[in-house]
């Protein structure tokens, strides 16, 4: 069988979480359309068969690439850096809406001749055919590009020819994960991040950004088949905690509303979900915080 790694990567908002959940076909990351949603390096598994042969086709999907302005921006493009190492191919992704950006190229010329680079033009649905075109004459003039697909991640089309683009980059291997496993993100973090994305959605301004989420319980209750999950969305600032409240605490209920529902589609049970919010000062700037949180440069750089 054939078996390999492929790095999802591009520019904040390009579409890379809704691409990797349409390949798997599962949702293994959170999605908004706020630029630096994704946070961590995260896995999608794709199990197949082409031309008779069986392949195992692992997805690594890495926050946006931006310029860091705290440790946790650092943290994040770490992350990317960890993400395209000893990967089979890269899978960089580019909002065909917004155009080829002046990174978009640094991108391909810094790295196009360590890995092999298929290009995504995503939002092919959002963009006229000649604007489409131009857009891959432009890519296609860089030899160190082996592919350039249009596709639209968000209403599955042209999934297969990147597919078909990237079965052909795998190695001769043996399956990695088993059969079943699409990702190797645990409960706690996809709660985690589920209740993140309700609170990107919700929430206004630069508060989102600030948004931190910790699972202080995540149990089955004896008595019944119910998940009791509490959890903290930890702001930055003491200002913002009665703004993610709301007025008599009705943005955290909607946030609640919007998580519980997602978390019972994920664990097909019922749960009991509920949320505090505290403030930590400025913890997208302290190490300690931010790895309470879940978030730890050490680590990526073992
Ligand atoms: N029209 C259109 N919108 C899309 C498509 N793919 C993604 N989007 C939208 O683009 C926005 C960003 O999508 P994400 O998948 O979160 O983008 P990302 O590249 O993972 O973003 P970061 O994690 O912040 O770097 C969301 O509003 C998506 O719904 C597409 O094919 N067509
Ligand atoms: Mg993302």
């Amino acid at each position: 069988m054939k078996s390999g790694f492929i790095c999802i990567t591009g520019l904040a908002n390009a579409g890379k979480s809704t691409l990797i959940n349409s390949l798997v076909g599962e949702k293994v990351a959170i999605v908004s359309w706020r630029p630096q949603t994704t946070r961590n390096k995260i896995l999608g598994i794709v199990n197949g068969e082409k031309g008779g042969e069986n392949f195992q086709m692992v997805f690594i999907d890495t926050p946006g690439i931006h310029n860091a302005k705290n440790h946790l921006g650092d943290y994040m493009m770490k992350s990317v850096e960890v993400g395209l190492k000893d990967v089979d191919g890269i899978l960089y992704v580019i909002d065909a809406g917004k155009g080829i950006q002046r990174e978009d190229y640094e991108f391909i010329e810094k790295h196009a001749d360590t890995k092999p680079l298929i290009v995504v033009l995503n939002k092919e649905d959002a963009v006229t055919k000649v604007t489409m075109l131009d857009a891959i004459q432009k890519l296609t003039a860089f030899p160190q590009v082996k592919a350039v697909v249009p596709a639209s991640a968000k209403k599955g089309e042209n999934l297969e020819p990147i597919m078909d683009e990237l079965f052909a980059l795998l190695p001769d291997g043996v399956q990695m994960f088993p059969e079943e496993m699409f990702t190797d993100s645990s409960m706690r973090f996809m709660a985690a991040e589920t209740i993140r994305e309700k609170a990107l959605y919700l929430l206004d301004k630069e508060i989102p950004y600030g948004i931190g989420v910790y699972i202080n319980k995540f149990e089955m209750r004896e008595d019944k088949p119910i998940y009791e999950i509490d959890a903290d969305i930890v702001v930055e600032k003491q200002s913002h905690k009665a703004i993610v409240i709301g007025k008599g605490g009705s943005t955290l209920k909607q946030i609640a509303s919007a998580a519980r529902k997602d978390l019972e589609e994920m664990t097909g049970e019922r749960v009991f979900l509920t949320l505090y919010v505290k403030a930590k000062l400025d913890w997208r700037n302290s190490d300690y915080l931010m790895r309470e949180l879940g978030y730890d440069i050490k680590d990526l750089k073992k």
